[in-house]
């Protein structure tokens, strides 16, 4: 655990959340300022700045994110209609937190490009 790390201390319950899923390794919960219906945040228990770093970390930490993602897209009722999975990666690209999520938004009409 990164001591000033804000998603470390929703994993430790020392920050409240609404989580909607957890795994083995991942935990979910809606985000604070949601940008749709469904926008919730996926992120590993463990501190890892960003999505590369994921990538890096234990085998198959990635795939289980995106099976968390899915699974909660289905439970959300998004699945079919279609969502979205983001991953802002660095502060150029909106990276504000730096402990790795991933954003699922669904229950809208989804543009692209996004801005
Ligand atoms: P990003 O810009 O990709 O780093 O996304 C960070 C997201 O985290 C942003 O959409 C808002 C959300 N967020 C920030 N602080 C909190 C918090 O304290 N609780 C929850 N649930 N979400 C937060």
């Amino acid at each position: 655990m990164e001591t000033d790390c804000l998603f470390c201390k929703i994993v430790a319950k020392e920050i409240p959340a609404e989580i909607v899923h957890e795994t083995g390794r991942t935990l979910a919960f809606r985000d604070i300022n949601p940008q749709a219906p469904t926008h919730v945040l996926v992120i590993t228990k463990d501190h890892h700045a960003d999505a590369g770093a994921v990538a890096d970390a234990d085998e198959g930490l990635a795939d289980e994110m995106l099976k968390a993602a899915r699974a909660i897209a289905r439970e959300e009722g998004v699945a079919e209609a279609g969502y979205r999975l983001v991953f802002n990666t660095g502060a150029g690209a909106g990276q504000t937190v730096f402990h790795a999520h991933l954003h699922v938004l669904g229950g809208r009409d989804l543009r692209w490009p996004p801005g």
